[in-house]
């Protein structure tokens, strides 16, 4: 009876013990996540993710500015290739602003302000985006009156930057090297690319 007893009354107190054992173990919380980094430099604690030096986080996407006047489209779209990532896509009021603040703050703004990520596709003559998603079917930011395809050949994108409103969009031509052209290669768009983080 007291051995009974006995048992009963450990089992009883052992009870929370055990119960207390059971409880999953809590997951350590894995260092500061790219959203929490206080810069946005590889050279600090950023652990998780972070992006390349030269190279400027917004949201999940790296952007890098060259400022070298590009009088052709496909020379810009070459040199953000060749960085692992393309020209910039550009799907918030957000985004757009960051990318113009890039823009602005670069020691050669030009006439023509950035070559960004679109492209009209001959097939169907629609402008798309280099992910190949439609323009049309995502937020956009048309200068009122674009994308007007002047003169039938305006095949490429830009952010203007001067003489109209900074930050809206144009479809431009994609070459400013065509003989005869009134605009000057100095007045081409500069490089405005993009990767994810
Ligand atoms: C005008 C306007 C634009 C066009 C550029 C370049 C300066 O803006 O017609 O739509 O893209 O010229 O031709
Ligand atoms: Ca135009």
């Amino acid at each position: 009876m007291a051995i009974k007893e006995t048992v009963f009354f450990l089992l009883l107190i052992m009870l929370p013990v055990s119960t207390e054992a059971k409880k999953p173990i809590k997951p350590r919380v894995r260092a500061a996540n790219f959203y929490d980094a206080p810069s946005d430099s590889c050279m600090d604690n950023c652990v998780v993710k972070c992006c390349p030096s030269g190279w400027v986080r917004h949201g999940n996407s790296c952007c890098y500015i060259d400022d070298t006047p590009t009088p052709l489209y496909r020379d810009a779209r070459n040199t953000c290739q060749s960085k692992g990532g393309d020209l910039a896509i550009i799907r918030s009021a957000q985004e757009n602003d960051f990318i113009l603040d890039l823009v602005m703050g670069q020691n050669t703004v030009t006439r023509f302000g950035a070559w960004i990520g679109f492209q009209r596709n001959a097939a169907d003559s629609k402008l798309y985006w280099v992910d190949g998603t439609p323009v049309d079917s995502q937020c956009v930011n048309w200068l009122p009156g674009e994308p007007n395809d002047a003169h039938g050949y305006e095949d490429c994108g830009q952010m203007i930057t001067k003489e109209y409103t900074p930050g809206k969009w144009n479809d431009l031509f994609c070459n400013f090297n065509v003989q005869g052209s009134s605009f000057e290669s100095s007045d081409s768009p500069v490089v405005l690319c993009q990767k994810p983080i």
